[in-house]
């Protein structure tokens, strides 16, 4: 078969598996129809995009009446809402509600567009979504945080408006990735309790949360895909350039990166290129540099499409117990984040991430990890312009290996398909260094109540075999980890290339005993590296501290707590050259679920307050990352 035959027969194949397993485990939904390309929209010369961002109609639909009575033509008792946004902040008879609901607007096509191939992008309906567009239903898509694409051009309507209308539901089902709570309690918020009932602590925020728009491309021969993969040679930065078309053939084409251009000559829609780079300015934290890279497609010696991408050329690796970012170790320096703020919920708000990035940079931090879902689009283009190291996950986050094996079944289909995704749309940017395929999986109770399950171990080593093969198919250019749990089973971390652990000796562990909780937590380190001799990176500690309780001596939830619990994790890991990086948990204060532990709905382990004031772990950070530390940063 051509690469191009193989790469559908592949996608349909996986796409009707997933189909007939995912039916009876996670609700009607599970396939998009366009399996091409997942390039961020672009305005330019041959293309086009129209942002439907803004208020459109809403309106849940608890009895499940919609698709019989036609909600996708008109709704009948809309009330505005915007996109993108969350729906649980915005109303109050929506706040806990997870069901399903629809969104409806108008808007016409551009009438310069007319003959050219048009789609619709949905950059994140969370979770499960249909899409009809004047009436035909188009599209249908399972996962929270990653974009679909459909091609509308038929379904378009040039003399009149045209209307789209997405019903999206959020139900918390036993095999979806996330998983819904299931026998096994679910995972950490199934222990602390909780509503409404997660398998995960963060808050189920539902609805359109990234925008939806309108794309144009040449409908002949287009750009579907690029992929371009950096290594150095000496001062020489080699640019790997693999670019796919869809629609027709191309003739011919062409890549340039400043003066640098080299021909493409495609054979069944598929052309690569090697673009050589003298004195290469590398990407990294202390110099982001991006280079534009254009790929042409031409046609009778005429331009018929063209792409911009930027581009970073770095290379990232693993040697024995470092992390080689151009061939110098780096030490991880930053937090595990969310995507969320008041109101908004978890809908893009690119004010609040600049922000964010500002804080960053002020704390000395240069990196973050996209816990526990792939994080908009646009987080990645200011990582990759600001100069910060990722660790990108997918959602898996809340799996237990002793849920029903049929549960395991359809989530590692979902987990495959989000990891595809998630490559398929950020295999380009620099700023991602480590692919993270879940967080706290587990295989037994938690914390101190009794260890892991051997089954349930088993089960879970052929679950990780499996996304690691899956993962390093679709990308072999970067290393993979797994972020593990407090207590649950090594064998699983020892597949990865990087070992990643979230501890809280001295908070779930040893509470209020600092001493004793470092003295655990070091340890429990040392016997890592001797067993593994791996990088080690602490992707989570953390304290929950209330912005204004103080404490002499420091007690928990104490601003003086959190203090000086950031302070033994970092010594701990300052005399241990193998510590690769260290996250605090977490940014900043966010939202979860009502329960006994979680004040005010809220998980206060943040070194800001949700309205981003620095708590004193902030200054006290500053002071380690930004003012004292000059080591082997990069
Ligand atoms: C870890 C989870 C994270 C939680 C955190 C906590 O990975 O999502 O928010 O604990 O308890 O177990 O604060």
């Amino acid at each position: 078969m051509t690469p191009l035959v193989e790469k559908f027969a592949l996608v349909a194949t996986v796409l009707l598996t997933v189909t007939a397993t995912l039916r009876a485990q996670s609700g009607p939904t599970a396939s998009t129809p366009h399996s091409g390309g997942l390039l961020h929209p672009q305005q330019n010369r041959y293309r086009n995009v129209l942002d439907l961002s803004g208020l459109w109609q809403f309106q849940p639909d608890p009895k499940e009446e919609g698709e019989a009575n036609g909600w996708f033509n008109q709704l009948p008792a809309p009330r505005p809402i915007p996109v993108p946004c969350s729906w649980n902040d915005l109303f109050d008879d929506a706040k806990n509600y997870l069901d399903l609901a629809w969104y409806r607007r108008e808007f016409s096509a551009p009438s310069g567009w007319r003959g050219q191939r048009v789609f619709v992008r949905v950059g994140s309906a969370n979770y499960a979504a249909k899409v009809w567009v004047n009436g035909v239903k188009v599209a249908e898509h399972l996962g929270g945080h990653l974009p679909f694409v459909v091609d509308v051009s038929e379904q378009l309507v040039w003399d009149k408006e045209n209307v789209i209308a997405i019903a999206v539901e959020n139900k918390q089902l036993l095999g979806r990735v996330p998983p819904g709570p299931g026998t096994s309690g679910g995972g950490v918020a199934g222990v602390l309790g909780g509503y409404p009932l997660t398998t995960y602590d963060f808050f189920p925020y539902s609805g359109l949360h990234r925008p939806v728009v309108l794309y144009s491309v040449p409908s002949a021969a287009h750009i579907d895909d690029i992929t371009a993969v950096t290594s150095i040679d000496g001062k020489e930065g080699v640019v790997r350039v693999t670019v796919v078309a869809a629609g027709a053939s191309p003739e011919e084409g062409k890549v340039r990166l400043g003066e640098i251009e080299a021909a493409l000559t495609f054979r069944d829609g598929l052309a690569e290129a090697t673009l050589k780079v003298p004195d290469a300015r590398l990407w990294s934290p202390s110099d982001p540099h991006l280079y534009p890279m254009t790929v042409t497609l031409v046609e009778n010696g005429k331009a018929t499409d063209g792409y911009t991408l930027d581009v970073g050329i770095r290379t990232i690796a693993v040697q024995g117990d470092r992390i080689l970012l151009n061939g110098r170790p780096i030490r991880l320096k930053g937090f595990g984040m969310h995507e969320d703020f008041p109101i908004h919920g978890r809908g893009l708000d690119l004010p609040v991430w600049v922000r964010n990035f500002e804080l960053l940079k002020w704390v000395g931090a240069n990196s973050l990890r996209t816990s526990h879902y792939p994080y908009a689009e646009e987080v990645m283009q200011l990582a990759d312009r600001l100069g910060f190291l990722v660790i990108n996950e997918i959602p898996a986050v809340g799996l237990n290996f002793e849920d029903p094996p049929e549960a395991t079944a359809a989530r590692l289909l979902q987990c495959k398909q989000q990891i595809r995704e998630l490559i398929a749309r950020d295999k380009n940017h620099p700023s991602t260094i480590l692919w993270s395929v879940a967080n706290e999986p587990m295989a037994g109770p938690l914390l101190g109540r009794g260890g892991p399950v051997p089954q349930a171990t088993e089960a879970g080593m052929k679950f990780f075999r499996e996304m690691l093969a899956e993962t390093r198919r679709l990308d072999p250019t970067r290393p993979v980890t797994l972020v593990g749990v407090q207590g649950g089973p090594d064998e699983w971390l020892d597949l990865f290339d990087v070992i990643a652990i979230n501890r809280y000796y001295g908070w779930y562990v040893a509470g209020g005993q600092l001493d004793a909780g470092a003295g655990m937590l070091a340890d429990e380190l040392d016997a890592l590296h001797a067993k593994f001799g791996k990088p080690i990176i602490l992707a989570e500690f953390g304290t929950d501290t209330m912005p204004g309780v103080h404490n002499q001596p420091p007690e928990m939830w104490s601003e003086e707590y959190q203090v000086e619990y950031l302070r033994r994790y970092l010594d701990v890991a300052s005399g241990r050259p193998f510590m690769a990086g260290m996250h605090v948990w977490n940014f900043a204060d966010f939202k979860t679920g009502q329960g006994t532990s979680r004040a005010g709905g809220m998980n206060f382990k943040g070194v800001f307050t949700r309205d981003r004031r620095p708590k004193m772990g902030a200054h006290f950070l500053r002071s380690q990352w930004l003012e004292k530390e000059s080591d082997a940063s990069e």
